[in-house]
C-alpha cells in the first residue's frame, strides 16, 4: 500500500517514471566518421525529449551481424518522456538524419543508429517498430551498457540484465572506453 498522502506524485525511483511519463531505454551506436561526435549529437537531442536523462559509459564493440565493417562505439541512454512510441521513432529518425545517416546495408556501417529498446512495460508491434527491440537480448553491445543503467531489469530466461551482460562480456569484443556525459 502506498504511504504517500492523497495523489501526490511520488519520486521517480529506480525503474519508475513520474505519472504521465514513460521510462524509455535507447541504444546509440556509430561506426563511421567521428563516432564520438555522433554520440554527442544523439545525447544532446535525446535529452531534449524528456527528463531523468541518464547515459551509460561508452564501449567500443566488434561488429555483429555484418562483420566486414569498422568497430562501433555503443552506449545506452535512459529517458522519461511524454512522447508516444511512434512520435519517439520520428524524433529518433530526425536525429539520425541530422547526423548524416543514409540507409545502406542491413546491419552495415552507419554514422548514427538510435534504437528504441524498451518503452515502459509496453509491447509495440508495427512493421517498422517493435518494442522490446527484437534482437536486444542477444547483443552484448546493448546488454553491457544497459546493465550500467538498469542492472536489475528482468531479461528473458528468468535472468537479470546484469547476468546477461556478464555472460556477453565474457565472450569478448566489448571494450570500456569511458564516461563522457
Ligand atoms: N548495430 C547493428 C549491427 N551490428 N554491431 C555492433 N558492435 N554495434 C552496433 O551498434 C551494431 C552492430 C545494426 O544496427
Ligand atoms: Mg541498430
Ligand atoms: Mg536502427
Amino acid at each position: 500500500m502506498s504511504t504517500r498522502p492523497g495523489n501526490a506524485p511520488g519520486p521517480s525511483g529506480p525503474g519508475r517514471a513520474r505519472p504521465g511519463l514513460e521510462r524509455v531505454y535507447l541504444a546509440v551506436g556509430a561506426n563511421l566518421g567521428d563516432r564520438l561526435r555522433a554520440l554527442d549529437l544523439a545525447v544532446r537531442r535525446l535529452r531534449e525529449l524528456g527528463e531523468s536523462f541518464a547515459c551509460s559509459p561508452v564501449y567500443e564493440t566488434a561488429p555483429v551481424g555484418y562483420l566486414d565493417q569498422p568497430d562501433f562505439l555503443n552506449m545506452v541512454v535512459r529517458l522519461d518522456t511524454h512522447c508516444g512510441p511512434r512520435q519517439l521513432l520520428c524524433r529518433v529518425q530526425d536525429i539520425e538524419r541530422e547526423a548524416g545517416r543514409t540507409r545502406g546495408i542491413r546491419f552495415g556501417p552507419r554514422t548514427l543508429d538510435v534504437d528504441i529498446l524498451l518503452y515502459g512495460k509496453r509491447y509495440v508491434c508495427y512493421r517498422d517498430l517493435q518494442i522490446p527491440h527484437p534482437r536486444m537480448w542477444e547483443r552484448g553491445f546493448v546488454t553491457v551498457p544497459l546493465a550500467d543503467l538498469a542492472p536489475g531489469l528482468p531479461a528473458p530466461g528468468g535472468r537479470t540484465v546484469r547476468e546477461l551482460a556478464m555472460h556477453h562480456a565474457a565472450g569478448g569484443g566489448i571494450r570500456y572506453v569511458g564516461r563522457f556525459w
